[in-house]
């Protein structure tokens, strides 16, 4: 029989139909065609999201480590009872202050997990709570806080006649940049009515190929090329003057700021032609309606934080956000019930939100949360206040933390670790226990983590009123005993004798206040309570998307508009940020990153197959090159006698791998391009072209990292190849 739900492996979350056997295990999964958001479309891991639930590697019961050092069954309710006494007994003897938690992908993909988990931390007063977005795009967050955000929104794809996208690839990522149902499509069709897209990547992507302008750059000189772009949209004459009078300061020191990337110079730091920028700067400030945004390979090339603001400047200086009196395209439908007003929410605090790690007196909690690239350190280092226990809830450090070997060093020195994961991965490997979930097949879900992206970046979220409620279609497997996710923290919470309050949500909205629900801890809710809690005060009850299937558009609801500013708000946008100015003369004064003797520059991609390190074990996914290779452009493969499918090893200043090379033509020259989260346990001897090799091993977390948000450079890295 075949069931509607939603593919849960990536935020695109894609409507799909599940073949389910007499047994209720889920078989196979296909796209549905009859949702009018995403037309059916779906990708090869969503096909295979059923696997990810059958698989032999899936856990079907808790694990805890015992006497013999082995990982070895445990019931989940023994689990969970040791697991308080251990977390308890720590906090008794350190505080909480040796408690901390890493939470992954997964975590923020999961409505229920992230609230309940979040109120759990805050019942305890957890300060360490590490993410996966400082590892990600946290100059999104930091750029917001020094340039302030628009409480109405920006522009929409759909509406749009000019789009720009730095760094990130959508039509593989299906992240936001482009809306997720069906990319492609969409684009296509934009395209159709007129739309201009310009896209700004060292390797002509997929995404690149449909650009009217493709601007090839070196890795890492994304500053250069956006502070080009803004300096011709001034001189061009482009600017959106009255909005910039209503709403922004710091024009003239913007103006100023830029002032000596002139296309020629822009040209010569990044390697491409001059009038590219007068060009894009044309087809970006000319168009009516627009928008431009930075993906991960803007934010993990050194230059985050004043990539990212530069884009906001670029927006904002170009008007690209909607008005009073303008429609609202997507009003929200699971999210809490809001006004959107035409008026700026002022610039707000980047960083002084407490004591800086023990081990990097340069890294403090900021708005993008603790580094994640300090929390290794931050367990190795003894003392006081040595972290003594992590919580790892859907994530995968082994594979996705920087510098693999200090991870693995970390989790051995931890006193416990526990590991909320359903798979037997290289991170659970290494743990004391690993709470084995149910998975999103098996529980009752809802679209509100992927419409709630919105909050973080313009782009990102869904661009029209969607909702979907994903009811349970699959039975856990036969002689399991699971729990969801979020089970787990109310069953520690009970045995910890916490309250719990959650939060409606999953990323805070700005300007709204979050409704919040104390939970009953004694009659443990249901899954549906829950959903309804997180989903309290939407604009769309969630009741009506479980009564009516098929119902997921809401575009003939009541209409929203946007509505004036407010009487007493005199917020202004701030394009003049001294603080991330500061970057920029950073910048200007060379190539920072530049080592001698490694001539290549290593960056990030992403595989269609995988998502970070999920697929990564399933054959039908990981079968297409079998491994993550280095993929160079064939004249330097050529140059280095490289053949396609040779051991190859690459080195960078803090550490060597051995990897597969592979042709790219639509590399730029000088290039190594290889996808993360893929390599076994650096310990084990594995061979690279089955489980591939971790980028991790070549980066440093000591060097070159962020400010406010410690990311390493995990892109435009130096590296040199050799023959394997
Ligand atoms: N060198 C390098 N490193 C990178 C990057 C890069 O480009 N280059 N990219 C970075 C980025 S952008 C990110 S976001 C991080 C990703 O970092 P992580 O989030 O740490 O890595 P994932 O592989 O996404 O981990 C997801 C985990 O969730 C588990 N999982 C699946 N379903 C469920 C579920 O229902 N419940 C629970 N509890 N778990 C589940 C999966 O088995 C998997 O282990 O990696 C970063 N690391
Ligand atoms: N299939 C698949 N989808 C995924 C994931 C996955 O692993 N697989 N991961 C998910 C996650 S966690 C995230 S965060 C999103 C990320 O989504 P995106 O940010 O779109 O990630 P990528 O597809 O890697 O695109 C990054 C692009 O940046 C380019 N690049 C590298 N260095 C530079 C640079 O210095 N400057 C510029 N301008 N470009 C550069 C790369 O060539 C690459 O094309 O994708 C999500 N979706
Ligand atoms: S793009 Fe693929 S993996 Fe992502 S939700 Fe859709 S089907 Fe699933
Ligand atoms: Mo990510």
């Amino acid at each position: 029989m075949e069931k509607k739900t939603l593919c849960r492996i990536c935020t695109a979350h894609c409507p799909i139909l599940v073949e389910v056997d007499e047994s209720g295990q889920p078989v196979s999964a296909r796209g549905d065609k009859e949702n009018p958001h995403s037309e059916g479309f779906f990708c090869l891991k969503g096909k295979h999201f059923p696997d990810l639930h059958t698989s032999p590697n899936r856990l079907r019961h808790s694990l805890a480590r015992g006497s013999s050092g082995r990982l070895e069954a445990i019931a989940a309710e023994e689990a969970m009872d040791a697991v308080a006494a251990r977390i308890q007994a720590i906090i008794d003897e350190h505080g909480t202050q040796a408690v901390a938690v890493y939470m992954g992908t997964l975590f923020y993909q999961l409505p229920q997990t992230a609230a309940v988990a979040t109120a759990w931390m805050n019942s305890l007063r957890l300060r360490l709570r590490f993410g996966s977005g400082t590892i990600d795009q946290p100059g999104k967050q930091i750029a917001a806080a020094a340039h302030g955000q628009w409480l109405a929104g920006s522009h929409v794809f759909d509406e749009c006649d000019t789009w720009m996208l730095v760094g990130t690839n959508p039509l593989v990522a299906i992240s936001g940049g482009i809306p997720h149902a069906n990319p492609a499509r969409r684009l296509k069709r934009a395209q159709a009515r007129g739309l201009q897209l310009v896209v700004i990547d060292p390797r002509r992507t997929e995404t690149a190929r449909h650009a009217a302008l493709h601007i090839q750059p070196r890795p890492g000189t994304d500053p250069a090329v956006l502070a080009g772009i803004l300096r011709e949209v001034i001189s061009q004459g482009l600017v959106d003057e009255a909005f910039v009078r209503d709403n922004v300061d710091g024009f003239q020191t913007l103006r100023a700021e830029v002032e000596s990337f002139t296309p020629e110079r822009v040209a010569r730091r990044a390697g491409i032609e001059a009038d590219q920028i007068v060009r894009a700067a044309r087809l970006f400030g000319s168009a009516r309606k627009g928008a431009v945004t930075a993906g991960t390979g803007a934010n993990m090339s050194g230059w985050s934080n004043i990539s990212e603001y530069l884009v906001l400047c670029l927006n904002t200086i170009c008007g690209r956000y909607r008005l009073a009196g303008d429609l609202v395209a997507n009003p929200g439908v699971l999210t809490t019930r809001r006004s959107f007003k035409a008026q700026p929410l002022a610039p707000y605090p980047i960083d002084g939100f407490g004591e800086p790690l023990r081990s990097r007196p340069d890294l403090s909690p900021a708005v993008c949360g603790l580094p994640t690239s300090g929390l290794a350190d931050e367990i190795l280092l003894e003392g006081d206040g040595q972290i003594k226990a992590l919580i790892t809830i859907g994530g995968n450090p082994m594979r996705a933390w920087p510098d693999q070997k200090k991870t693995r060093a970390a989790l051995e020195t931890l006193e416990l670790h526990v590991c909320v994961e359903p798979h037997l991965t290289d991170t659970a490997r290494l743990a004391d226990f690993v709470l084995a979930p149910k998975l999103p097949l098996e529980t009752p879900g809802c679209s509100l983590s992927t419409e709630n992206l919105s909050t973080i970046s313009p782009a990102f979220g869904y661009s029209e009123p969607y909702g979907q409620y994903a009811p349970p279609v699959a039975t856990p497997p036969p002689d399991s005993d699971l729990r969801e996710d979020w089970e787990f923290f109310y069953g520690l919470a009970q045995r910890m004798g916490l309250d719990l309050t959650i939060a409606a949500g999953v990323f805070p909205i700005a300007g709204v206040d979050t409704p919040t629900s104390v939970l009953d801890m004694e009659n443990k809710p249901s899954s549906e309570e829950i959903l309804d809690l997180v989903t309290k005060n939407s604009r769309i009850p969630l009741d009506r998307l479980r009564n009516d299937r098929d119902k997921v558009l809401f575009g003939d609801e009541d209409p929203v508009f946007v509505e004036g500013r407010d009487e007493d708000n005199e917020a202004r946008l701030d394009v003049g940020s001294q603080r991330m100015f500061e970057e920029l003369h950073e910048f200007s004064s060379g190539d920072r990153f530049e080592r001698e003797g490694f001539e290549y520059r290593l960056i990030s991609r992403r595989m269609a197959n995988t998502f970070n390190s999920v697929g990564t074990d399933i054959e039908a996914l990981a079968s297409r090159y079998g491994t993550n290779p280095a993929f160079m452009h064939p004249d330097d493969l050529d140059r280095e006698g490289f053949a396609r499918g040779d051991l190859i090893r690459v080195a960078s200043p803090h550490g060597e791998i051995e990897a597969v090379a592979w042709p790219d033509k639509d590399l730029r020259p000088g290039l190594v391009s290889i996808c993360h989260c893929w390599g076994g346990d650096p310990k084990e001897p594995s061979d690279v072209r089955k489980v591939g090799i971790n980028t991790g091993l070549l980066i440093s977390v000591e060097e070159d990292c962020g400010r406010f948000s410690g990311i390493p450079l995990m892109s435009a890295l130096p590296v040199r190849v050799a023959p394997g």
